[in-house]
């Protein structure tokens, strides 16, 4: 089977690694294998950042550490038994930015991807080159090789004035506390959904939204242009996870971004927001809530089951249950 996942960072990751528990594909750390299974990761770029003169790619970072074995679990992003001597030094410096983190081991990646890019390399080919060493197991495709990166209008904590600021410095510099007047993914008028991602909507199976961040995360996937008519014309039937839960999301911000496109934080109206395909925009033909949240999306099969990424074994069920859904929707 040909499964198709949009993406995000943390929660996308973990929810590959059910992904491939239930399609028994090799868990982390196991020799791939031969399989009539294969999974194709679409995954956003507006978080990338150019830091310190190196291109930083959060998500695709996060993914392909996560799912190669080299994640800071407790983090979520970044490398595991990392060291920060190069921070202390650039702090000594005083180069800022000084609130975003860079890694020894973290920084080695970026270092071969912006090598890469200055030689003329596309990020998919550079991402292709990074998941030789990591070995994921899926295939990991930024949705663009253009350059969209996500840009927030806030009122400037310091002074008042309203400004845009890239997503990383309101996230995390910021901890998405100022509102957000509006979310912006920079370029992506200008950008197009590479030719792999065409080709792998075009011919997947089952097409699978990970309850990732649905503003800053599957959000900017669909506002590359041709990225939702390309998924709403795929032959393949779409399920989407939500990552709302009890009516607050389990972990990050998502409730801030979801204000700022005037969207509650429910799983009814994530849900309504991605909308059915059998509307004129809409991409859903199932939608997974939370047991014991409800949602009724027109158009849209909702059922309820467990969506706690407790462990692989608790997200593989989730998986199951998107891929017996999407049989139904069908
Ligand atoms: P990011 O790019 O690092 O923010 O990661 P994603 O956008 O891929 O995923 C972030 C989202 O994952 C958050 O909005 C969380 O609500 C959601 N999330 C995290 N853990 C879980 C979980 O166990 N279950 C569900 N349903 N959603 C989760
Ligand atoms: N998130 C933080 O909260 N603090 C950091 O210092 C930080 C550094 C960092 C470095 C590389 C990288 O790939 C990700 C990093 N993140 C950090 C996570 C990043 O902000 C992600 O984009 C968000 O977690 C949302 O995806
Ligand atoms: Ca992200």
């Amino acid at each position: 089977m040909k499964v198709v996942v949009l993406v995000g960072g943390v929660g996308g990751a973990r929810f590959l690694l059910g992904v491939k528990a239930a399609l028994g594909l090799p868990a982390v750390g196991e020799p791939p294998q031969q399989s009539e299974h294969e999974v194709t990761a679409v995954v956003n770029v507006g978080d990338d950042v150019w830091m310190h003169g190196l291109r930083v790619c959060p998500d695709l970072d996060t993914c392909m550490y996560t799912l190669g074995g080299g994640i800071d679990e407790a983090k979520g992003w970044g490398r595991v038994g990392e060291t920060w001597s190069v921070k202390e030094e650039l702090a000594a410096y005083g180069a800022e930015p000084s609130w975003f983190g860079l890694g020894d081991r973290d920084i080695a990646t970026h270092l071969v991807r912006s090598r890469m890019l200055r030689a003329g390399y596309s990020l998919s080919e550079v991402t292709e080159a990074l998941c030789d060493r990591w070995r994921p197991g899926v295939r990991l495709l930024p949705v663009t090789d253009e350059r969209v990166e996500t840009h927030v209008a806030i009122d400037d904590p310091e002074t008042g004035e309203q400004r845009a600021v890239h997503f990383q410095e309101w996230w995390v510099r910021h901890r998405a506390e100022p509102k957000a007047h509006a979310i912006v993914p920079v370029g992506a008028d200008e950008a197009k959904p590479t030719a792999a991602v065409l080709d792998a909507l075009r011919d997947a199976d089952v097409v699978l939204l990970a309850p990732s961040n649905p503003v800053v995360s599957v959000g900017t996937l669909l506002a590359v242009p041709g990225f939702r008519t390309a998924l709403r014309e795929s032959a393949a039937p779409v399920v989407g996870l939500s990552p709302i839960v009890g009516g607050r999301p389990l972990r990050g911000m998502a409730d801030a971004c979801l204000a700022a496109i005037g969207v509650d934080s429910t799983a009814e109206a994530v849900g309504r927001h991605y909308g059915s395909r059998q509307d004129a925009e809409g991409i859903l033909d199932g939608w997974l809530v939370h047991t014991g949240d409800t949602a009724e999306v027109p158009g849209v099969r909702v059922r309820a089951v467990p969506l706690l990424m407790s462990d692989v074994d608790a997200t593989a069920a989730m998986a199951r249950a998107a891929f017996d859904l999407a049989r139904e929707a069908r």
